[in-house]
C-alpha cells in the first residue's frame, strides 16, 4: 500500500511569505505527498485569506483554523491529532513563514531515508546547510546551545527546531508530547523527549532564509527558559514527564475552513 504523508503548515500573520510558501509546491514536490493542510493560528492579517484564494487557483489544500490561538507548538498538537486520526503514515512540518525550502526533503523521500527514524529533523547547523541573512550571533548561539544538548542527550544535535521535519505518526501516537509547551519552545522538548523515549532521529542539511520574516522570537528571555529546561532535564529525566503549560487546554480543536 502507498504510504500517506501530510504536510502541515503552521501559519501566524505571514500573508507575504505564505504565498511563496505555497509557490513551493510545484510537481516535483507535490508528486511526493498525499495531502497539504493550512493550520492558520488565528492570524489577524489576511493569512488565511490569501491561501484560501491560493487553494481555490492553483493547489488543493485544507485550511483549518485553531478555535483559539494555539501559538507553534499548539499548533502541532492539531496538526498531529489531525494526521493520527486521518491514518496519515508521516507528517512533514514546513513553517508558513518562507524561512524553509520543501525541496530540501525530496532527497529523503527519494531515498526513503526516513524510513529508518522515528523522525527527521531538518537542520540548519551542518556542512551542508544553507543560510541566508541569518546573523552570526544567532548563529553561533544556536551552535553553542547545540552542542550543550548534545551533551546532555549524548547525541549530536545539528539543530534544536527549525521550520522542516519529517515525523512517523506512529511514534505520535501516544500523544508523549501534549504537555509540552505550545510556545515555540516545543520542539526543545521534542529534542529531549528523543532522549527520554529512545526515539531514533536523524538530521539532514537545509537552507534558511532571513528576509522579510518577522521573528517573534523573544531571544534572551528564551535563551534563558532552555538552558534551564536542558538544567532540569540533565538533573532528573522524568521532568519531561511534567506540565509545561501555563493554560491547560484538553483537547486542541480547529474548525475546517471551506
Ligand atoms: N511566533 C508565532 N509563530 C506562530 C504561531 N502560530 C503559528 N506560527 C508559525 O510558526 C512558525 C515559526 O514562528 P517564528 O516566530 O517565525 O519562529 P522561528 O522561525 O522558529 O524563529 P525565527 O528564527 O526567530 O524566525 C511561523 O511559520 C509562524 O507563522 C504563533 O502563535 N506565534
Ligand atoms: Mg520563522
Amino acid at each position: 500500500m502507498k504510504e500517506k504523508i501530510l504536510v502541515f503548515i503552521p501559519g501566524y500573520n505571514c500573508e507575504k511569505q505564505v504565498k511563496r510558501v505555497l509557490d513551493q509546491f510545484d510537481s516535483d514536490v507535490t508528486k511526493k505527498l498525499t495531502d497539504i493542510i493550512f493550520v492558520n493560528n488565528r492570524s489577524t492579517d489576511n493569512t488565511e485569506e490569501t491561501v484560501l484564494k491560493y487553494k481555490n487557483k492553483k493547489l488543493n489544500i485544507k485550511v483549518l483554523r485553531n478555535n483559539e490561538n494555539y501559538n507553534l507548538g499548539g499548533s502541532h498538537k492539531v496538526a498531529f491529532d489531525y494526521a493520527i486520526k486521518n491514518k496519515y503514515d508521516y507528517v512533514i512540518v514546513l513553517h508558513g513563514d518562507d524561512q524553509a525550502d520543501i525541496h530540501d526533503i525530496l532527497p529523503i523521500l527519494e531515498t526513503k531515508e526516513y524510513k529508518k527514524y522515528d523522525c527527521m529533523l531538518g537542520a540548519r547547523f551542518m556542512k551542508k546547510s544553507k543560510l541566508i541573512g541569518y546573523s552570526k550571533f544567532r548563529t553561533f548561539g544556536n551552535k553553542v546551545y547545540n552542542y550543550l544538548f548534545s551533551l546532555v542527550v549524548k547525541k549530536k544535535i545539528y539543530d534544536l527546531g527549525s521550520g522542516l521535519n519529517m515525523y512517523n505518526t506512529n511514534m505520535l501516537k501516544n500523544k508523549f508530547y501534549y504537555k509540552f509547551p505550545d510556545r515555540l519552545t516545543f520542539n526543545y522538548c521534542m529534542i529531549l523527549a528523543a532522549n527520554y523515549y529512545n526515539h531514533n532521529i536523524n538530521f539532514f542539511p537545509i537552507s534558511w532564509r532571513e528576509e522579510d520574516q518577522v521573528s517573534n522570537v523573544k531571544m534572551i528571555n528564551q535563551a534563558f527558559n532552555v538552558l534551564k529546561m536542558l538544567f532540569k532535564y540533565k538533573i532528573n529525566h522524568e521532568y519531561i514527564k511534567q506540565e509545561f503549560r501555563d493554560n491547560i487546554i484538553e483537547e486542541y480543536k480547529a474548525k475546517e475552513i471551506k
